[in-house]
């Protein structure tokens, strides 16, 4: 039996009283996350012996085919959340525009973001997928309901981000912030609760040497990308190599992974997505304040993911998520500069031989 057993009902009490003025409504709107987390669970568990698996027939408003799953997932995190007074407005991946709060509850202090249902393509096989949220506190007067400029916020500004996996078990994982500790609680469904299973998630330092990303769009990738990908592979002759390549193809899935063992996931830009696939709100914002929380680094291979301001409720970035040296050294072989090397832990820089070609 473990020391001793910590719902994560019980934690967030527990957090909340290290804040003598906080007013229990950001608690309650964890709460209600986690009963979100348990009935999509529920339902992705039982996919493969209930209807829900397989296609709507309809398209969210990426043009992407909704999952029925996908519809599930958005529905029960929407009626979990709109009620209860802690919200202003949601967004999700699977609608076009801001999701206001029925005007017969309460409207609250707080913005949802959230994918419902991430990596949706992997259902049918049973791989891993997740859910990603983040909360902000408004910005424009409250007692009105929310608006855009509440969405449009930078993901230093967030109160809260996580993600729910779910996969061999379902696990839900949350930072209130960079300083605040991440908490892992996997859900034991004999009782119906989450228990506290990953206390103060740290990245492990030296990490697993994993590099993460599709490499079947190497070709379209820029040539600093394409050598990034070299040296990790030990291709580039400068005490590089001694990788694995892990791919999942599920965002949350690669993610935790990348939390639990170290490494880098990476979705770079590429001539089909110059500006990369990933969302920036309730997809790159919410795992990089998790992995900054954890000692880790998010960029967009330039610039910190939590300092993006976007000015679009579904814009999308480039995402180099993991351990700090290797995200560092990604984004020197972005600049150009071919420095540095994922020789081994002290990650001694070394100037690579410079070698013709331009870049693409
Ligand atoms: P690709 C799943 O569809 C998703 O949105 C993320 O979960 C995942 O990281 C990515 O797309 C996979 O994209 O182009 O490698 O299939």
């Amino acid at each position: 039996m473990r020391s001793k057993v910590v719902t994560i009902d019980r934690h967030i009490i527990d957090e909340e009283r290290r804040f003598p003025g906080a007013s229990g409504r950001f608690s309650a709107l964890l709460y209600d996350i986690a009963l979100a987390a348990k009935i999509i669970s529920r339902e992705v568990n039982m996919a493969g012996l209930i209807d829900v698996l397989g296609r709507t027939g309809e398209r969210n408003v990426h043009g992407e085919e909704i999952q029925k799953l996908d519809a599930f997932a958005q529905d029960v995190i929407v009626k979990a959340m709109d009620h209860a007074g802690h919200l202003c407005c949601m967004v999700s991946e699977e609608c076009d525009e801001i999701i206001a709060i029925p005007d017969r509850f309460d409207i609250g202090p707080y913005v949802l973001l959230f994918d419902p249902l991430d990596g949706s393509s992997n259902i049918n096989v049973n791989v891993s997928i997740g859910t990603i949220f983040s909360v902000h506190h408004r910005v424009t007067p409250r007692g009105r309901p929310g608006q855009l400029a509440d969405c449009l916020q930078e993901g230093t500004r967030q109160l809260a981000a996580g993600y729910i996996v779910y996969g061999s078990s379902t696990m839900l994982v949350y930072t209130t912030g960079i300083d605040q500790g991440v908490h892992g609680f996997t859900l034991d469904p004999s009782i119906g609760e989450f228990l506290l299973s990953h206390p103060n998630i740290r990245i492990p330092d030296p990490p697993a040497r994993i590099y993460s990303a599709n490499e079947a769009y190497y070709a379209r990738w820029s040539r600093p990308q394409q050598r990034l990908v070299d040296h990790f592979r030990g291709l580039d002759g400068d005490g590089g190599g001694g990788f694995k390549s892990r791919y999942i193809g599920s965002l949350v899935s690669d993610f935790h992974r990348t939390l639990l063992q170290g490494g880098i996931f990476m979705y770079p830009p590429d001539r089909t997505s110059p500006g990369g696939k990933l969302r920036i709100l309730y997809e790159a914002a919410p795992l990089a304040m998790v992995c900054e929380a954890a000692g880790g680094r998010a960029s967009d291979g330039a610039r910190d993911i939590l300092g993006i301001r976007p000015t679009g409720l579904h814009d999308r970035t480039p995402l180099y998520l993991g351990s700090s040296n290797f995200v560092t050294l990604a984004e020197r072989y972005l600049a150009g500069g071919r420095e540095g090397s994922a020789r081994g832990p002290d990650f001694q820089t070394s100037r690579i031989s410079e070698r013709g070609g331009s870049d693409s």
